[in-house]
């Protein structure tokens, strides 16, 4: 009976002290210790906090303009929920009642749309189509009950392009009555892209294809949270999208299995292996794995310029131009002219070079061997051993010996010069240097490694 009390005062204060981790991020969620599911971590935001009432579970959304940061160095004047974007992520589970109370606070009419959540008609918050707008300064009720799970959405379906644009939307997660298999790190991350004018602040929503800020929950890289797991966890990771493009998620390390959409699970039979996962506007899509190799594993969008940042996308091309001479020449009429990208963009992210103000430069991120070069739609899926809490453990530490390093040059393969060649007339090549016999250009060496 004594060693019953003493698990029971164990258990009493574990709990306790998740509630008090919870608690941090947000001090009014209340019963956290009693949940019967896994909580939903949104890196870089929150969960929606609820107050029972009557058997109902009582949410609050206020939409409002906010100021919000992108990354250290770039605030903007957004729009979302609760001061947050995304908003605050609702959780609830399958045959709840819900009832969502939201507060206008934005200059405009709005309401709010249940994305994929299977509501009757008239909650389903289409402004003019289902509802009345809301008025600033108005609240609406919504009330629903849950016969779903599943990760769905809300957004904003009052002038979408505006509103969406400037960061109205969140997630909202249903859970199972009952799990098949118990989740251990359960996370969500909201995909957007916006358009900033280098040296302004403020989102411009009417750009259409040219974006040049690419975000995981309204961040960009170096300012994602890392996700942090302990090795074996069973890992969910939560994707969502309601921008202007698809995004192809990309885990290093790992091969995952997709295993529900925004229309319910994908059975076992459906599910196959990959290491990418495109996400189109309007969908979501849960991907899943077991985390058994530890490391610092990047996560990213694999189009080329989503992990980046403002700038450096519409400027001229100038590899391998030969710009020796041109810079002080320049100077004399730009005094501030710099000549770069002739061997590329990765001078520019050691330069530390101050652009415009609130203008983030286009890579970053200092890592454990040097500039990382990343930005935009990028984080660190942080794999650890040995780990009691998910604090960022910071870098991880490779065992002696596991690392790409230089080798000794005499044990390099040997480059073999073969042919000269001119870069503009390729039919002209030689066994000897020289120079181009129909436009003079210095022939170039072409070689083979042996
Ligand atoms: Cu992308």
């Amino acid at each position: 009976m004594k060693r019953f009390w003493r698990m029971f005062l164990v258990v009493l204060i574990l709990s306790n002290i998740h509630g008090l981790v919870y608690a941090q991020n947000d001090s009014e969620k209340t019963e956290e210790s009693n949940l019967p599911y896994t909580p939903v971590i949104t890196p870089n935001g929150s969960t929606l906090p609820w107050k029972m009432e009557n058997g109902v579970k009582v949410f609050h959304l206020i939409a409002e303009p906010i100021k919000h940061e992108i990354s250290p160095g770039m605030v903007i004047n957004a729009w979302g929920y609760n001061g947050q974007t995304p908003g605050p992520t609702i959780e609830a589970v399958e045959g709840d009642i819900v009832r969502i109370l939201v507060t206008n606070q934005l200059p405009e009419p709005t309401a709010v749309h249940w994305h994929g959540v299977l509501v009757p008609n008239g909650m389903d918050g289409v402004q003019g189509l289902t509802q009345k707008p809301i008025l600033p300064g108005e609240t609406f009720a919504y009330e629903f009950t849950l016969h779903q799970h599943g990760t769905q959405m809300y957004h904003s379906h009052g002038d979408e392009m505006t509103q969406m644009g400037l960061g109205t939307m969140g997630f909202f997660i249903i859970h199972p009555k009952k799990s098949e298999h118990k989740i251990d790190r359960d996370f969500a991350i909201f995909l957007n892209e916006w358009f900033v004018e280098p040296g302004t602040a403020t989102p411009n929503p009417n750009i259409m294809t040219d974006f040049n800020i690419f975000t995981f929950n309204s961040r960009a890289y170096p300012g994602t949270a890392p996700l942090v797991v302990k090795k074996g966890d069973r890992v969910r990771i939560r994707i969502g999208n309601v921008g202007q493009e698809s995004h192809p998620i990309h885990l290093h390390g790992y091969n995952f299995k997709m295993v529900a959409t925004d229309g319910g699970d994908i059975p076992e039979s459906a599910q196959y292996p990959e290491t990418t996962g495109v996400i189109f506007p309007g969908e979501t899509r849960d991907i899943e794995f077991v985390a058994d190799v530890p490391g610092d594993w990047a996560l990213h969008c694999h189009r080329r310029h989503h992990p980046m940042n403002a700038m450096g996308h519409d400027t001229p091309n100038m590899i391998g131009v030969n710009q020796s001479g041109v810079e002080e020449k320049v100077r004399d009429l730009v005094p501030e002219y710099m000549a770069m990208g002739e061997k590329g963009m990765h001078e520019m992210t050691e330069m530390n070079m101050q652009g415009p103000e609130n203008t983030l430069p286009m890579m970053g991120g200092a890592g454990p061997f040097g500039s990382v070069g990343m930005g935009g739609m990028f984080t660190i899926l942080k794999v650890r051993e040995n780990i009691t809490t998910y604090e960022d453990p910071g870098w991880y530490h490779h065992p002696e010996g596991t690392v790409a390093e230089s080798i000794d040059k005499s044990q390099a393969p040997q480059a073999e010069v073969v042919s000269y060649t001119c870069p503009m007339h390729p039919e002209i090549y030689q066994e000897s240097p020289g120079s181009c016999p129909k436009c003079g250009m210095t022939l170039q060496a072409e070689s083979v490694s042996k």
